[in-house]
C-alpha cells in the first residue's frame, strides 16, 4: 500500500514543474502543501472552531489545484476529512478507517491514512468550491484539526 502511494506521488509530481510558479499566470495548477506538524503548529481561532496541527490553519485552494500533506514532524499523523461538517465536532469522529489512505477528490471522503514522519500523503484534488474539514485520527482532541477552502 505504501509503495503503491509513493509511485502514485513520484508519477504525479514527473506532470508539474519542481518548484512553485512565480507569478507566471499558471498558479492554478500549482500543488498546495499543508505542513503538518502537532509540533510546530499553535493552536488558532477558526470560523469552524479551535484549530490546530497543520499549517496553515485555514489553506485557500483554487478549483483545479491538487493538496497534498507532508508530515514534518517526528510522529505519524492522519488528514482525515470530516465530510460535511462545517465546524469541528467536540469528540474525534474517526474510526480505524482513517488509517488507511483514500479519496482522490476532496469532495469526496478522503484520509491520507498514518502518515510516518517525513511522508507526504497523495494528491487531492480540489475538485468543488466549497468548505473542507480535517483532523488527525491520533490527536483529533489535541486541537489537531484544520479546514481547506476551495474556491
Ligand atoms: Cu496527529
Amino acid at each position: 500500500m505504501r509503495i503503491a502511494s509513493l509511485l502514485l506521488v513520484s508519477s504525479l509530481a514527473g506532470c508539474t514543474p519542481g518548484a512553485p510558479p512565480a507569478g507566471n499566470g499558471s498558479a492554478a495548477a500549482a500543488a498546495v502543501t499543508i505542513d503538518v506538524s502537532l509540533t510546530a503548529s499553535v493552536v488558532a481561532a477558526t470560523a469552524y472552531g479551535s484549530s490546530g496541527g497543520y499549517m496553515p490553519a485555514v489553506t485557500n485552494v483554487a478549483l483545479g489545484q491538487t493538496v497534498r500533506f507532508v508530515n514534518v514532524d517526528s510522529f505519524a499523523h492522519t488528514a482525515t476529512s470530516l465530510g460535511d461538517l462545517l465546524s469541528f465536532p467536540q469528540a474525534s469522529p474517526f474510526d480505524a478507517s482513517a488509517l488507511r489512505a483514500s479519496g482522490t477528490a476532496l469532495s469526496g471522503r478522503w484520509t491520507s491514512g498514518a502518515l510516518a514522519a517525513g511522508n507526504a500523503s497523495p494528491p487531492l484534488l480540489a475538485d468543488r468550491p466549497g468548505i473542507y474539514l480535517y483532523g488527525c485520527f491520533f490527536h483529533y482532541p489535541a486541537p489537531m484539526r484544520a479546514a481547506i477552502v476551495v474556491r
